[in-house]
């Protein structure tokens, strides 16, 4: 937990949370599991700064290993969305991180292939 201090702006943490088995995608202003479409949402780190003297919950994104596209199903799909990070075109940004199913901070065809271990349970 982070606490504000009046008129002095807060960034969020750069520690990333982990959680076995999960991905942890972010930062969210909305309880992400009952949102659609994409609630405003926040990467861990400095790129989010909270300016305004009011209480503020984030609430922290999690999806299942190898759920890219955090719909609560590991299949086809999440190859498709992995196969769309590495061409450059994902539709949303958090599958940019979402997408790194193996955690070694790239995002290519090993995790496709790690989607499909899993699909398949090996
Ligand atoms: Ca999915
Ligand atoms: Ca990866």
């Amino acid at each position: 937990m982070q606490a504000k201090v009046q008129n002095v702006n807060l960034a969020l943490t750069a520690t990333k949370t982990t959680k076995t088995n999960f991905i942890f995608a972010g930062w969210s202003e909305s309880d992400y599991s009952s949102v659609a479409p994409e609630p405003k949402y926040y990467r861990y780190g400095t790129n989010y700064t909270y300016t305004a003297n009011t209480a503020k919950t984030l609430y922290a994104v999690w999806g299942k290993k190898g759920d890219v596209d955090l719909n609560g199903m590991v299949n086809i799909e999440d190859t498709l969305v992995v196969q769309s990070v590495i061409m450059g075109t994902p539709a949303k940004n958090y599958y940019r991180i979402t997408g790194d199913v193996n955690g070694d901070g790239v995002v290519n065809v090993d995790d496709i292939l790690l989607i499909r271990d899993i699909i398949f349970g090996i």
